[in-house]
C-alpha cells in the first residue's frame, strides 16, 4: 500500500499563462538572472505567486503563500519597503518579474525555488503538534553567486516534547543549483537540532567537498533527499541515524510520508517581504492557530523571540546554516 500522496508537491500543477509566462521571463531579464536559472525551474510549475485564476483559491494558493508585503503600509524605519501591499495571501499577477527583497532575484522565481526543491519533510506521524508553516529565505548563494541557498525554518505553534514551549522555529537549509531540476539540483543540505544546547546535532549532506550523498525518499510525487523532524520536539535531521533516543537526547525520527506546508518568503534583511506573519496569512485563526501570543508576529524582530522557542530573524540569516556551494 503506498503511502498517501505528497501534497505539498501535488500542489503545483502547470498552471502558467502566457500573461504569466511572459511577465516572469521580463522580470527574470531584467533582473539579468535567466541565464543562471537555466530550464530546471522556470516553465514547471505554479509558484502560487501569481494568481492569474481570478482569485480562485487553487492548490498552489493554498501551499505556496505569498509573503507580500503587509505591513499596512506603516513606515518601515530604516528598513526599504518592500513594495505595495499585496493583500495577505496572493500577490496578482501584477506583481510577477518584481524583485521586492532587492537581492537579484525575481521574487515570483524565489517562490518556485522554494516549492520546487523543498526537500520531504518527514515530520513523525505521531508528533502531536504538527500545525505549523515554513518561513524561507532565498537568495543567491554567500559562496557562489552561480547557486541558491535557501534557508527554510519551520515554525510551529508548539513544541509538544521534553520541556516544551509555545511557538518552535526548527531551521535547515539547503545549496539549490538552478539548472538542475529537482531532486539533482538539491546538491546540499545542513540541519542543525536544539541549536545552541547539549543536544545540538548538526547534520549535512551534499555532493562535494566529501559529503555523505543526501538520504532520498520515494513517495507518489517523486524522489526528494529527506529532512526528519523528531517527534514533538521538531529537531531537524538531514541523517535518520543521528536521530535516536540514545545520540540526540530522545529524539525519534522515521521516514514519513511528506507533510505539506504553508510557504513564505521572508525577503532579505535589508528588504522584508513580510512583517506581519498574521496579516500575511500564514499564522491565522482560519488556519488554526489559537496562541495568541503568536499572531502579529514580526518574523524580522531581532529582540523577540517566537514564543518560548528562538528567534526567527536570526535564524535567517545564521552563517551557521551555510551550506556547502555543491554544483
Ligand atoms: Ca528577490
Ligand atoms: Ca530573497
Ligand atoms: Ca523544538
Amino acid at each position: 500500500m503506498p503511502p498517501p500522496p505528497a501534497r505539498g508537491y501535488e500542489c503545483f500543477p502547470l498552471k502558467t499563462t502566457t500573461a504569466t509566462a511572459l511577465a516572469f521571463i521580463v522580470g527574470a531579464l531584467a533582473g539579468g538572472w535567466l541565464a543562471a536559472c537555466g530550464h530546471g525551474v522556470a516553465p514547471s510549475t505554479d509558484s502560487g505567486v501569481s494568481d492569474t485564476d481570478g482569485g480562485e483559491p487553487d492548490s498552489g494558493d493554498a501551499t505556496s503563500a505569498d509573503a507580500g508585503d503587509s505591513d499596512g503600509g506603516t513606515p518601515d524605519g530604516s528598513v526599504p519597503d518592500a513594495g505595495p501591499d499585496a493583500g495577505p495571501v496572493d500577490a496578482g499577477s501584477s506583481d510577477a518579474g518584481l524583485d521586492r527583497d532587492l537581492d537579484g532575484i525575481p521574487d515570483e522565481l524565489e517562490a518556485r525555488l522554494a516549492a520546487d526543491y523543498l526537500p520531504y519533510l518527514a515530520v513523525h506521524p505521531s508528533d502531536g503538534c504538527k500545525l505549523g508553516g515554513m518561513l524561507y529565505r532565498v537568495r543567491k548563494h554567500p559562496a557562489d553567486a552561480g547557486l541558491i541557498h535557501i534557508v527554510y525554518d519551520h515554525l510551529f505553534q508548539t513544541d509538544c516534547g521534553l520541556t516544551g514551549h509555545v511557538g518552535d522555529d526548527e531551521a535547515f537549509a539547503i545549496t539549490v543549483n538552478p539548472a538542475k531540476p529537482a531532486p539533482f539540483g538539491i546538491t546540499a543540505m545542513k540541519a542543525i537540532s536544539h541549536q545552541g544546547t547539549v543536544c545540538q546535532k548538526v547534520t549535512s549532506c551534499g555532493t562535494c567537498n566529501g559529503l555523505t550523498a543526501c538520504e532520498l525518499g520515494t513517495y507518489d510525487a517523486g524522489t526528494r533527499p529527506v529532512v526528519y523532524s523528531s517527534k514533538d520536539k521538531h529537531g531537524s535531521y538531514v541523517s535518520l541515524a543521528v536521530c535516536n533516543d540514545i545520540l540526540s537526547c530522545l529524539d525519534s525520527c522515521v521516514a514519513a510520508p511528506p507533510l505539506a506546508v504553508t510557504l513564505v518568503n521572508a525577503g532579505e534583511p535589508e528588504a522584508h517581504l513580510v512583517e506581519n506573519l498574521t496579516t500575511q496569512g500564514f499564522i491565522t485563526a482560519d488556519a488554526g492557530w489559537t496562541e495568541s501570543s503568536l499572531f502579529d508576529f514580526n518574523p524580522w524582530d531581532t529582540g523577540t523571540p517566537f514564543g518560548g522557542a528562538g528567534v526567527i530573524a536570526s535564524d535567517l540569516v545564521d552563517p551557521a546554516f551555510d551550506t556547502e556551494p555543491c554544483f
